[in-house]
């Protein structure tokens, strides 16, 4: 990697650990509602990944989301915006931490159902075959993931149909408080690509150039055989779960010794070794990028709120497919299709009251 390009990495890092940092506060202020899942100690993965995508590339994420939007070079504002539930948000405010959405740039999102988007990296690379392009698809998704049918489904049609998907299994070692080893008959995560007859391998997720070597590998067998694979990324959460969760399932002698192999640090130390870059110029990127977050931050919060009478919007796409008979009976399906989109009163279907 050239002196630019490292540099360029090293500030995407910087930019997430930042970007989450000041969320973290904005959240105990009440200013970010909802869940707020921080990804701070896994960046080495998706700027390590997002480094190696073409502008034209897929990637679809869980609900611990907001790292790749911003490595695939997201702005930033919009992002906040989103969090802090404002119009300007990349989900016009609707979808929260969880939902940080961005087509034009191949960001499918984040999904709060564990699992629940590998099928669909499945279908996006299943478009790119029937569109005979040579795009590819990142798949990325926790330990949790994997002990999910979802997991298996994909797995077993992108091999199947020769699918051009990477799927990452980030393995932070915790499924919420539920540590791996009391979740996985099988310890080393990437060998369940073997049951599929893929290609796999582990990496470790704490460096950013072992990421990359590994990731380029597949994304160049996605790209030119179209051939699925599994990559098991080693890498911590710093922090817990979500903000609501204490961590009382693992040990400070734990976390420090994770801490030690920081992404971030251990990449600074290689820049400063390999490129000569001064210690100030990093110093002086941290500032730039905290102006950035700052920035950021005030956009969100000069951002209006959404209008009372957009609730109802953005909950179904009008389709020919749409099973009518099923959506007539949700009243956010009936509102959302007349012309008033806000009912005066919330209809409760019958068999929905209480004690029915
Ligand atoms: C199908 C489903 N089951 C349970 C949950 C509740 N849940 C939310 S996050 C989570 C843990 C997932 O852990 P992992 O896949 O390792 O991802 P991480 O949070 O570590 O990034 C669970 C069980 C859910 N969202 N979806
Ligand atoms: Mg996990």
């Amino acid at each position: 990697m050239k002196k630019d390009e490292a540099l360029a990495h090293y500030r995407a890092m910087l930019l997430i650990r930042r970007f989450e940092e000041r969320c973290a506060q904005l959240y105990v202020q009440g200013k970010i509602g909802g869940f707020l899942h921080l990804y701070i100690g896994q960046e080495a993965v998706a700027v390590g990944a997002m480094g190696l995508l073409r502008p034209d590339d897929y990637f679809v994420t869980s609900y611990r989301d907001h790292g790749y939007a911003l490595a695939r070079g997201t702005d930033p504002r919009p992002l906040m915006a989103e969090l802090c539930g404002k119009i300007g948000g990349i989900s016009r405010g609707k979808g929260g931490s969880m939902h940080f959405y961005d087509v034009p740039s191949g960001n499918f999102g984040g999904d709060g159902i564990v699992a629940g988007h590998l099928p669909i990296a499945a279908g996006m690379g299943y478009s790119i075959r029937i569109r005979e392009t040579d795009q590819v698809v990142v798949c990325f998704f926790g330990d949790g993931a994997v002990n999910e049918g979802a997991f298996h489904e994909a797995l077993n049609v992108s091999a199947l149909w020769g699918l051009p998907v990477v799927f990452v299994i980030e393995n932070n070692r915790y499924g919420m408080g539920t540590s791996i080893s009391r979740a996985s008959s099988v310890k080393d995560l990437y060998q369940r690509g073997s049951a599929y007859g893929i290609p796999r391998q582990d990496v470790d997720g704490m460096d950013l150039l072992a990421v990359r070597e590994a990731l380029g590998e597949a994304i160049e067998r996605a790209r030119k055989d179209k051939q699925p694979t599994l990559l098991e990324a080693e890498t911590y959460r710093y922090r817990g779960h979500s903000m609501s969760d204490p961590g009382k399932y693992r040990t400070k002698d734990e976390i420090e010794e994770m801490m030690s192999h920081d992404p971030v640090r251990l990449f600074a130390k290689h820049l400063r070794k390999k490129h000569r870059v001064a210690a100030t110029h990093l110093e002086a990127m941290d500032k730039d990028v905290l102006a950035q977050v700052e920035d950021a931050v005030k956009y969100a919060e000069q951002s209006p709120w959404p209008a009372p009478e957009t609730l109802y919007e953005d909950v179904y796409v009008r389709s020919p497919f749409i099973n009518a008979r099923a959506a007539d009976r949700d009243p956010a399906w009936r509102a959302a299709r007349s012309e008033d989109r806000v009912p005066q009163e919330f209809p409760v279907p019958d068999d929905a009251k209480v004690g029915s």
